[in-house]
């Protein structure tokens, strides 16, 4: 299949690159570290396409969209990882993280719907957004976060109710993973606490794993959701 995912510099996305390329996969890769991406490129050889993006930019969301279709002859998958959180109490947060949380991780993610849509429908194709546990559950200090990851999970149950035949959509929900994420957080009491928490999380591999077995599931059936927790007392 040829799948664009979004936030392939890092973390789940990287990992997710990685693996689907490995399944046989092409895979065509955006976010803004273009030097990570190109290291990536490098390692994975054909089948591996890069380009610099900024989802919160929709007329380069647009204008990529359209290369990655002529690249790889078409897209039949969208996955929706880019995103990021900044964890604070509500009275000590900043407006400017607050906007950006939305800015990416809401606006950025429907830029890429809004752009890739009409030929995912032409396709029959699918689309594989980063909701979270926070998708469904909030938290003390991560409110605008988890007010973001119920936007996406309501994008992709309205896209699932109003194209049943038409797209598959997936929301893959995770519990904390050991990737970068907590280092956006600027608040040290917090990222002191939160740093090992994440550390101890599920690896990106695993996020990946969950992603693939909703991408290769025959088309006859839709995985609308995977929920994936740590195993462990604290989630
Ligand atoms: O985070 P990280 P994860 N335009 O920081 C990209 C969700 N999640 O892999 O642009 C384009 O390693 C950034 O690329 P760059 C989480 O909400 C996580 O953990 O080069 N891309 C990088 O590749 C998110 O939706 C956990 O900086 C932009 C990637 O996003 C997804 O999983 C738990 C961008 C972030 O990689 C991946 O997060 C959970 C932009 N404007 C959900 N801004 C967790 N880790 O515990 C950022 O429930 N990116």
């Amino acid at each position: 299949m040829n799948i664009l995912i979004t936030g392939a510099s890092s973390g789940i996305g990287e990992a997710t690159a990685r693996l689907l390329h490995t399944s046989g996969h092409t895979v065509y890769l955006i976010a803004r570290s273009i030097e990570k991406l190109q290291i990536l490129q490098s390692e994975l050889g054909s089948r591996c396409f890069i380009e610099k993006v900024d989802v919160v930019d929709y007329s380069g969301v647009k204008q990529s969209i359209e290369n990655a279709i002529h690249t790889m002859g078409s897209m039949d998958v969208l996955v929706n990882n880019a995103g990021l959180g900044v964890f604070d109490p509500i009275a000590q947060g900043s407006i400017e993280d607050w906007h950006l949380m939305f800015d990416v991780n809401v606006k950025g993610l429907l830029n890429c719907i809004h752009a890739a849509l009409p030929h995912l429908i032409e396709q029959k194709g699918h689309i594989v957004n980063l909701g979270s546990v926070a998708s469904h559950h909030v938290f003390a200090n991560s409110g605008v976060y988890c007010a973001t990851k119920h936007a996406v999970f309501a994008i992709s149950e309205s896209l699932r109710i109003e194209l049943p035949d038409k797209i598959r959509i997936t929301t893959i929900s995770p519990g904390s993973v050991n990737t970068p994420f907590i280092d956006s957080t600027k608040n040290a009491d917090l990222l002191k606490d939160y740093k090992s928490y994440f550390a101890a999380g599920m690896s990106p591999e695993l996020i990946a794993d969950t992603i693939r077995y909703a991408i290769e599931t025959p088309s006859s059936a839709v995985i609308s959701e995977i929920m994936v927790r740590p195993n462990r007392a604290v989630k």
